[in-house]
């Protein structure tokens, strides 16, 4: 019985899926270290707070984000970009801790990428019902470097389709502990989150935690 794993602390079974070309999901690689990692994540919100940020369009944002690293993705009404300082705090973003860079590059190589070095860790939080629309990730210099992005919490359905927009969607769970890289050929796929559905995670509570860490430069 599933329960009776996760009482004992168990890990659930890890797995590689390829959903695409240069995409693998690497089921539960992130599970054994993510009490540690969720801890780190409360460390860098308390510096750089998570907040909803505006779109170029106007609307605010229903995920909420902060960012640690060398650089942060940031959006206003003047664009998106990366940023080296916190425009709230004026400070610089909070140091990449090892275990999270360490693991991001651990999940590259794991999907064939041997040369990621990330300078940026996009940390999205989603309360029930935020949502994340079909977009594409081309704020990077690099697109032959992967973006690895690590699942926390709250599980939410992933879509992802082809280089256009009106490109036929496929769907994926993602659940606590779940990494995905994303590379080669999938780099550039429009992808989204469908709104979270309500739920009660023993370490985030009503929460989804999504971190994606990229190489901006
Ligand atoms: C496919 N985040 O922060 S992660 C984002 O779960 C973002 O918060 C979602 O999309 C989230 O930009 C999805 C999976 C992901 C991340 C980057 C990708 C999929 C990707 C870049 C290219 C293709
Ligand atoms: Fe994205």
């Amino acid at each position: 019985m599933t329960f009776d794993l996760f009482e004992n602390q168990e890990l659930p079974p890890l797995g590689k899926e390829h959903l695409a070309p240069g995409a693998v999901l690497l089921r539960a690689f992130a599970y054994a270290d993510a009490a540690l990692i969720l801890e780190q994540m409360a460390l860098i919100s308390a510096r750089s707070p998570f907040r909803h940020m505006t779109t170029p369009g106007g609307y605010d944002m229903s995920v909420a984000m902060t960012n640690c690293g060398n650089y942060g993705w940031v959006t206003d009404r003047r664009g998106y970009r990366y940023t080296d300082r916190d425009p709230i705090t004026q400070n610089c973003w909070p140091e990449m801790p090892n275990t999270f860079y360490q693991l991001a590059i651990n999940a590259a190589r794991e999907g064939g990428f041997d040369q990621f070095q990330p300078d940026v860790c996009l940390i999205n939080r989603y309360a029930v019902g935020a949502k994340m629309s079909l977009h594409q990730d081309k704020d990077e210099t690099d697109f032959a470097q992967p973006i690895v992005s690590l699942s926390f919490g709250l599980p939410a359905i992933f879509q992802f389709g082809g280089m256009l927009r009106s490109d036929t969607l496929k769907k994926a769970l993602l659940t606590h502990g779940d990494v995905v890289v994303w590379g080669g050929d999938s780099r550039l796929v429009y992808h989204g989150i469908l709104p979270v559905k309500d739920g009660d995670h023993r370490l985030t509570g009503p929460y989804r935690i999504n971190m994606t860490f990229r190489q901006s430069g």
